[in-house]
Formats: structure tokens, sequence, C-alpha cells
């Protein structure tokens, strides 16, 4: 089972600024935390973090062959990104949608997202937990697809 985390653009920031909206969790802690989880769960994880569109796209189009699915944030480009959307749509590779914050209770630009209808779901809402809630849901979608 093999779960590809990818972050967008200013998650490299997480846990120096804006706490009262990220938390004060690094990205390196809230990696620490998904490892502990996918270690029970048996799962083997990636987790890769770019502030480049292309490279995002990039690990997009590789994970096909390679990973089983995707739990992707990603960040600011889920409101811009019309390539990340083509990339997921084109290589097929399963892929859930994950936020820190509740993006519909913030800002209205924030409340469309041009992932969504490419993904499977969407888990918002819950800081450093919704990277944990994203892995659940992967396991249970792998598991769920294998079971004839
Ligand atoms: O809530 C989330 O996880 C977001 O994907 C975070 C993005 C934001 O653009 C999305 O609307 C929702 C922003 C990530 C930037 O992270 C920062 C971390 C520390 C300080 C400033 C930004």
């Amino acid at each position: 089972m093999k779960i590809l985390f990818l972050n967008g653009p200013n998650l490299n920031l997480l846990g120096q600024r804006e706490p009262d909206v990220y938390g004060r969790a690094t990205l390196a802690d809230i990696e620490a935390q998904v490892r502990d989880r996918a270690r029970a769960l048996k799962a083997d994880i990636e987790f890769r973090q770019s502030n480049v569109e292309g490279e995002l796209v990039a690990w997009i189009q590789q994970a096909k062959g390679t990973a089983d699915l995707i739990v992707l944030n990603a960040a600011a480009y889920t409101h811009t990104s019309i390539a990340l959307r083509d990339a997921i749509a084109a290589v097929g590779v399963p892929t859930i949608e994950i936020h820190l914050s509740n993006v519909h209770a913030r800002e209205e630009f924030r409340h469309k997202s041009l992932i969504a209808p490419v993904c499977l779901g969407q888990i918002c809402g819950f800081g450093a937990y919704s990277y944990v809630l994203g892995l659940e849901a992967a396991v249970n979608v792998i598991v769920s697809s294998k079971t004839p």
C-alpha cells in the first residue's frame, strides 16, 4: 500500500506564521504524525512539498504505476490550478484533497476548489489531523478496492 502525500506552496512555512489559522505544528511534525499512524496501518508513505506548480504536476504524473493513491494539500493552487486538475484527471491515480483549515468558512475565494471534481473527496478543517484522516481514508479506499 503506497500512498503519496503532496503539499503545495508555502506549507513549508507551517508552524512559523499564522498559528491561529494553521496551528503550531511544522510540516515535519505533521509528517511524523502521519508516519506513526501509517506504521500501525502497514502503509508505506512518501511525503513531499513544493512551491512550484510544475513540480507538483510532475509528481502527480510520476505517481502512475508507483503509488496506489495520492493525498493532496494543493494549498493556494487548489483555487487556481487547472494544470493540477488536468494532471489528476489524466493519470487516473485516485486522489484525496485535504486542507488544514475549513476553507468553506474562510474567504470566498477559498470556497472554490478546481481540483475537487477530480478527487475522490475532500477533508478540511481538522488541522494536522486532516492529514491523518486523509491517510485513514486512503487506506480504506485501497483495502476496499482489493477486497472482492
Ligand atoms: O488549509 C489549508 O490547508 C490550505 O490548503 C492552506 C493554503 C491555503 O491557500 C488554502 O486555501 C487552504 C495556504 C498554505 C500556506 O501556509 C502557510 C503557513 C504558514 C504561514 C503562512 C501560510
